[in-house]
């Protein structure tokens, strides 16, 4: 006797065992809720290098309209090194792999009223139709459905101070353990716990990369944290044998790939740290909670600061959008 749903899966099995699965599988049109732009898509067609990129970090990263600026620069900067940018955010029930020009204005324009959309809210916020602006983990999950596999932002989250208590813990960790997709970043702020925040990548078996000259796993505004990174790297080819060796071996995980902010963006990092315990300091006092303290602490940093450390984070995330678009050239070489 047969259950209903295994006489749903047998016309299934029978495109699996035809090959069809194997010919499509990293092609995209099987998911009927992405929408690719056409510069992706045609990238996507041709195994060209592609670059994914997040959009919460546009909503709830920066005001506006510095945000849709630095978004269209980053884009330009992935172009340059190489690569096609896949901006990605959730509208209308669908993700779009790839933002044109409005789509970029009305997410920057709304601001935190988009919804930040971590793996918890996906679901919730494609059918509800809702704006969602991806986080870390979100972007990761649509980049490896649309087949990207290199990945551009600022900075990842983790585990935060107090977690013990709070077991305040970013999704973008174990997304992290479970989607094979690297992500290019500055290290993770200091508004975290980061000992805790790679111990917590170890534990998801996620390799931590060291971009560059340097062994120290970056702090995000400083280019060190004073802890080691546990893999040091210095070419885009070698980080793309790493994420090639990953796939071959079969494994889902992603990969960090730290990037250390360029020393001459870096002056400013002594003030930041005294305005990120300062920010510390309020997010303690008020009744703020969950998702709203990085939003909160990311703002009040910019504040405390008049801007400093926005001139920081914008040249930070154009210089890893740099690296990861060479990283991606390399990959597409590598596999082509
Ligand atoms: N850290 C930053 N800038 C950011 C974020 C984190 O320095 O914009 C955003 C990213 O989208 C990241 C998310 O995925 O915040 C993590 O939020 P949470 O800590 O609530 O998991
Ligand atoms: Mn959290």
């Amino acid at each position: 006797q047969l259950s209903s749903a295994a006489v749903c899966a047998r016309p299934r099995l029978r495109l699996l065992e035809s090959g069809f699965s194997r010919r499509y599988s990293s092609l995209p049109q099987k998911h009927a809720c992405i929408r690719l732009s056409p510069a992706v898509r045609e990238a996507l067609s041709h195994g060209e290098p592609i670059v994914a990129l997040e959009s919460t970090i546009i909503s709830h990263g920066m005001p506006y309209p510095q945000n849709v600026e630095t978004a269209r620069l980053v884009e330009q900067v992935v172009r340059e090194s190489g690569s096609t940018p896949a901006t990605i955010a959730l509208f209308d029930g669908k993700i779009h792999v790839g933002l044109g020009n409005d789509e970029l204005e009305r997410l920057g324009k709304c601001g935190k009223a988009a919804v930040k959309t971590s793996r918890r809210d996906m679901a919730a916020v494609l059918s509800q139709r809702m704006l969602g602006a991806t986080t870390v983990s979100g972007t990761m999950i649509a980049a490896h459905m649309a087949g990207i596999s290199v990945f551009a932002t600022g900075g990842i989250g983790g585990v935060h101070r107090g977690a013990e208590l709070t077991m305040d813990v970013s999704a973008d960790l174990t997304e992290l353990g479970r989607t094979p997709v690297a992500v290019v970043c500055a290290g993770a702020k200091s508004i975290l716990d980061l000992p805790k925040t790679l111990e917590y990548l170890e534990t998801q078996g996620v390799p931590v990369v060291a971009y560059g000259e340097t062994k120290q796993f970056p702090a995000f505004f400083s280019p060190e944290s004073g802890l080691l990174a546990p893999w040091c790297m210095q070419t885009p080819d070698q980080v793309a044998a790493l994420i090639k060796s990953n796939a071959d071996l079969g494994l889902q995980t992603g990969q960090v790939i730290a990037v250390p902010i360029p020393q001459e963006s870096a002056g400013g990092s002594a003030e930041i740290e005294r305005a990120i315990s300062i920010a510390i300091a309020e997010l303690e006092k008020s009744d703020i909670k969950g998702k709203e303290c990085t939003p909160f602490l990311l703002r009040r940093v910019v504040e405390l600061t008049g801007g400093v450390s926005l001139t920081a984070n914008i040249a930070l995330i154009k210089n890893n959008a740099r690296v990861a678009s060479r990283i991606s050239s390399s990959l597409a070489q590598m596999v082509s």
